[in-house]
């Protein structure tokens, strides 16, 4: 994949300071010479047209983006007044942001949202009214009925860069093709960046743009300090938010919370995150044992397994502020780590013998239940699905490369193997407090925790990763696939002679 055009590193405000203090940051970024400052409106906040109007007269050259405007809660046309009016006020220098957050268009008891057309309709008219022109549109959403509206003043230019903010595959797809950028929200990982970016860029591809010609841009939490200790201690409030932020949404019909086997305190955090369908909650644990660990939902009596064997579950890995080391303290390093999550599930099947379906997770419990009883399961798999991680879905390396494969399972023993290679440091138990045991050729995962193995690819070829339970492996679905590039090793291994005949 080409390399994203990241080109600048912008600063972004959010709304949680004031707007007096996030003018006077916005001075200081001018001073030093930023391209460019971000301002936020999360719901219910600041007001993101008032801190633009601040910073904007308290400034001479720093762009000012605004990141981002909901098409929801303003209407398209009332966008672009206030865009222009900006401009004319302070200058030529901001850039739009647009995006129709799940969670602003809940607090305002919207119903039945269509976010991908929001940002299509509100992007046209937008960019229409910036140009200066004169917009009649009937949109699914948003009318400006003819003989149409224009902003009543001239917009000081056309052009107004266009950026959309969002997360969604469709949504990226439909947007790439007419933004002048796209960003990216706080905490995705580089993985996820990459993820998204395809996605825009299969939009750019069918619409024939070059994928240069848009800007991409990410949110980053960064925090300044000379002590380390406390750049970190600054930080967490600003990162538990965003990470730890649980949401039931409001479609659901129960109640779920997390258990982090990772965390110190009562049920993991489980009592504290108990939310309705339509609650949300924001939990701050403090990782004190570096290792890999389980998180499950836990809502109390038989809904624990239900939820568990429902596919609620995940690992939180915690290094070691030194980082991994071996038994004599020597680092150990890798290349590239992957996730893979057992799963076991108890589908039961109808008299036919086919699996059977059911509309809803409260309609399937009863017989669902009957199965778990037996303690047989009707599948186990990795990363949710049968083949998550084989075929397209397989897990890369190159020999040479080091990979750390951190395995859980959240309810049932199981027995990681990796077919033509070894565990070569194994923490079995999850625990990085513990030397690592080496050169495993099985190791084991218990039920309720999550352990991590180093293996350095020494051979290319296609690697089997499987629960060595085979009928597990091979029947119910507990297997994946390395992919491995790179030269062949005949010291390691040759086949001295090709089949044939037994000689009589
Ligand atoms: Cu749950």
């Amino acid at each position: 994949m080409t390399h994203p055009p990241f080109r600048d590193i912008d600063i972004g405000l959010y709304s949680v300071s004031s707007t007096a203090e996030n003018r006077a940051a916005a001075r200081r970024a001018e001073a030093r010479g930023f391209r460019r400052v971000w301002l936020a409106e999360d719901h219910h906040s600041r007001d993101i047209f008032v801190q633009a109007t601040a910073v904007g007269v308290a400034t001479e050259t720093i762009e000012i983006g605004l990141g981002i405007v909901n098409p929801y809660t303003r209407h398209p046309a009332q966008i672009a007044m206030a865009v222009a009016d900006l401009e004319e006020l302070a200058g030529p220098r901001f850039a739009l942001g647009l995006g129709a957050g799940w969670s602003s268009i809940a607090a305002h008891g919207l119903e039945n949202p269509r976010p991908i057309t929001a940002l299509r309709e509100a992007a046209e008219i937008c960019r229409e009214m910036l140009g200066g022109g004169r917009v009649a549109y009937e949109g699914s959403l948003y009318r400006l009925p003819a003989p149409g509206a224009r902003l009543t003043f001239r917009p000081p230019r056309p052009g107004v860069p266009l950026y959309f903010g969002t997360m969604g595959p469709r949504t990226l797809r439909m947007a790439a093709p007419m933004a002048d950028g796209v960003f990216f929200s706080v905490l995705a990982s580089p993985a996820y960046v990459e993820h998204c970016l395809g996605h825009a860029q299969a939009g750019l591809a069918a619409a024939g743009r070059d994928a240069d010609e848009v800007d991409v841009a990410c949110y980053i939490i960064f925090s300044v300090d000379e002590d380390g200790d406390a750049a970190r201690a600054a930080a967490k409030g600003l990162i538990a938010h965003y990470l730890m932020r649980i949401k039931n949404s409001p479609d659901n019909v129960m109640d779920h919370n997390i258990d982090f086997h990772a965390s110190t305190g009562a049920l993991g955090g489980g009592g504290l995150t108990l939310v309705e369908p339509g609650q949300q909650v924001v939990l701050r644990w403090k990782a004190t044992k570096p290792g890999t660990y389980i998180y499950h939902c836990a809502p109390g009596g038989v809904m624990i397994p239900y939820h568990v064997v429902s596919g609620m579950s995940g690992a939180v890995m915690v290094l070691p502020k030194g980082g991994l080391k071996d038994r004599a303290g020597k680092a150990l390093r890798y290349d590239r780590i992957y996730y893979v999550g057992e799963q076991d599930f108890y589908v039961p099947r109808d008299a036919e013998g086919n699996y059977r379906k059911f509309e809803t997770h409260a309609e399937a419990m009863e017989e669902v239940f009957a199965v778990m009883r037996t303690l047989t399961p009707s599948h186990v798999v990795l990363n949710g699905k049968v083949g998550a991680l084989t075929g397209d879905g397989a897990m890369k390396a190159r020999v040479g490369e080091t990979v750390l494969i951190v395995h859980s399972q959240a309810n049932r023993d199981s027995r990681p193997h990796l077919i033509g290679g070894h565990g070569d440091y194994v923490w079995e138990a999850g625990s990085f407090a513990d030397p690592p045991e080496e050169g495993l050729e099985t190791w084991f995962i218990r039920g309720g925790s999550a352990g991590a193995a180093l293996y350095t690819f020494l051979q290319p070829g296609v690697y089997a990763y499987l629960s060595h339970n085979l009928i597990e492996a091979v029947q119910l679905g507990a297997l994946a696939h390395f992919v491995v590039d790179g030269k062949w090793d005949d010291d390691l291994m040759t086949q001295v002679s090709k089949p044939g005949p037994i000689p009589a």
